[in-house]
């Protein structure tokens, strides 16, 4: 085995996005491109001499062969142990969990998370810093920086290692242990939950469905719910992990997780279902014939932390990101403790959850998470449910509603352009900021535009700030329309459209969101320009 140090020279387009670098397989597999970016992480973080490392990833297309070029370079670049998931398999909470139990200096996550997978998919990488969390921004930037001007790499030149079973190995002078990650993270759960009531509730004939979309969960749902919680086999749905998630769009919302929605919105649904994404870090909630939006979701998990074991003393905080409904902040003031308003993206929350000041977090991307992990975590949410519903013993649906007649309900919705021309896009938003002024006090028919502005962040702990993240149209009833182009497609560009009305009036509720938002729709639709600008008459994911 010789260290190799490799000249090469900085490429194009390594800038990381909302939750680290995702392009195309066929990009990660140009000459040099992952070397690159893995050695402008090592040369970024300043890992201490025998540092461990944490390495795992999604299971997607490329996988297998990232994780023994990164296992190589970590190696050449005097790391003294790596912890990597059995076959190289982690999910990214599960990464998170293991980065925290054994300290390790961080971890590189390989995932595209909900993007598509297989030889014409999506591969990303991303660096988790030593709390467990996504890298913040003066990281990210820094990595791309050097990312920039790098001119070698160094590499054990050695062959690969097995994965494929639980123990150890020597590369060169480091230790590659390959861990069982599912049970690490079986085990963070079942000291968060009442596994009891939960297989109590199991075996009273409660029905059941969690869609792993053939994606990273699969093993760690029949480690919970089959082995742990006794749960039925029947409810596993797409629990193989495939390289290309069998030629789906494993992002658990009502379009791409259509074999749950079919089930969920049939005869004979079960009580309760869930979905969870590539990488394990989304959920998706639906009760029998009935959405939960994950901004309600969140709200609803904040209500009643108290009924679950690791939140019984209540919870220090909460935060949403900014396009998240304000569902949490009502919550949050009949509770009494502090609400926090971040930019999109998970790594936003580390300082507060790190500093004490935030206990539950969320996001309308279908991520909800609290601080037993730096990541947001699908099936802790799932978990979460199924905790309430062993306890309330009430359809899903039930629960919601009362849940809005005490605190009123967001009437939210998200409206996704996928794949927009990036000229077109760009145009649309340019546009809407050069009407600032003029849309300012104009009024649609009942709603009255108060202000609107480019949301900036000022992080109360370190006090970095964070400039343009998204633009807010806010009315003067509290209703909103947020425009944010995507940070994670790898294809044209992806607009996303958020509309929020708070209705008060309990009579409402039942409305359909979509019926109950349409004047908003039209409005944003007017004010935008959307249609002449990119040619698109609809959404291409409505959620
Ligand atoms: C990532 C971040 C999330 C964020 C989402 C936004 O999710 O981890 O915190 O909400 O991106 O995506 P977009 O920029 O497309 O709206 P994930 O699950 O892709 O890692």
């Amino acid at each position: 085995m010789t260290l190799q140090v490799v000249p090469t020279q900085p490429f194009s387009g390594q800038k990381p996005g909302t939750s680290g670098l995702r392009k195309r397989v066929a990009v990660f597999q140009q000459p040099h491109y992952l070397e690159n970016f893995v050695q402008s992480i090592f040369d970024t973080v300043g890992a201490p001499e025998a540092a461990t490392l944490t390495l795992g990833g999604d299971g997607r297309y490329f996988n297998r062969q990232a994780i023994q070029i990164i296992l190589k370079m970590a190696a050449a670049n005097g790391f003294s142990r790596v912890l990597v998931g059995l076959g190289g398999i982690l999910s990214t909470p599960a990464a998170s969990c293991v980065i925290r139990k054994y300290k390790t200096y961080g971890g590189i996550i390989l995932s595209a998370s909900h993007n598509p997978g297989g030889i014409d998919g999506d591969f990303g990488i991303k660096y988790n810093t030593p709390n467990g969390g996504p890298a913040p921004e003066k990281i990210t930037e820094a990595i791309y920086e050097s990312s920039k001007q790098i001119t070698c790499y160094q590499i054990l030149d050695a062959p690969d290692v097995s994965l494929d079973g639980i123990g150890e190995t020597r590369l060169g002078d480091m230790v590659v242990e390959v861990i069982s990650a599912v049970d690490d993270y079986a085990e963070l759960m079942s000291a968060i939950f009442d596994f009891n009531a939960i297989k109590a509730l199991f075996a009273s004939g409660f029905s059941f469905r969690f869609d792993a979309m053939h994606a990273v969960t699969g093993p760690y749902a029949r480690e919970v719910f089959i082995n742990r919680l006794a749960a039925p086999e029947t409810s596993l749905m797409n629990a193989i992990p495939l390289e290309d998630f069998g030629g789906g769009h494993p992002d658990p919302n009502l379009t791409y997780a259509h074999d749950l929605v079919t089930v969920m919105y049939g005869d004979n649904a079960p009580d309760f279902g869930a979905a969870s994404d590539g990488d394990g870090d989304r959920n998706m909630i639906l009760g029998r014939g009935f959405f939960v939006t994950p901004s309600d979701s969140l709200a609803l998990l904040a209500a009643n932390a108290r009924l679950i074991p690791a939140y019984a003393q209540g919870i220090a905080g909460v935060a949403r990101s900014m396009p998240t409904s304000a569902a949490v902040d009502r919550v949050a003031e009949e509770l009494g403790i502090p609400c926090f308003e971040t930019p999109t993206g998970w790594k936003f929350f580390g300082n507060l959850m790190d500093a004490g000041k935030v206990t539950l977090c969320g996001e309308e991307s279908f991520g909800t998470g609290s601080n037993h992990v730096r990541e947001k975590d699908g099936l802790w949410a799932v978990l979460f449910w199924l905790n309430i519903l062993a306890i309330k013993r009430q359809p899903v649906e039930n629960i919601m509603k009362r849940h809005w007649a005490q605190y009123g309900r967001n009437v939210y919705s998200r409206h996704d352009y996928e794949g927009l021309p990036t000229d077109a896009a760009a145009g649309v938003i340019n546009h809407i900021h050069a009407s600032f002024i003029s849309l300012t006090g104009k009024q649609f028919g009942r709603y009255t535009i108060q202000v609107c502005d480019d949301f900036s962040y000022t992080d109360s702990v370190d006090g970095s700030i964070s400039n343009n993240q998204g633009i807010r149209i806010l009315f003067v009833d509290g209703s909103r329309i947020v425009f944010r182009l995507s940070g994670t497609g790898t294809e044209g560009a992806t607009l996303r459209i958020y509309l929020e009305a708070y209705e008060p009036n309990r009579g409402q509720h039942h409305l359909d969101a979509q019926v109950a938002l349409a004047e908003m729709i039209q409005i944003a639709l007017d004010i935008s320009e959307l249609k002449q600008r990119t040619g698109r008459d609809v959404p291409t994911v409505i959620t």
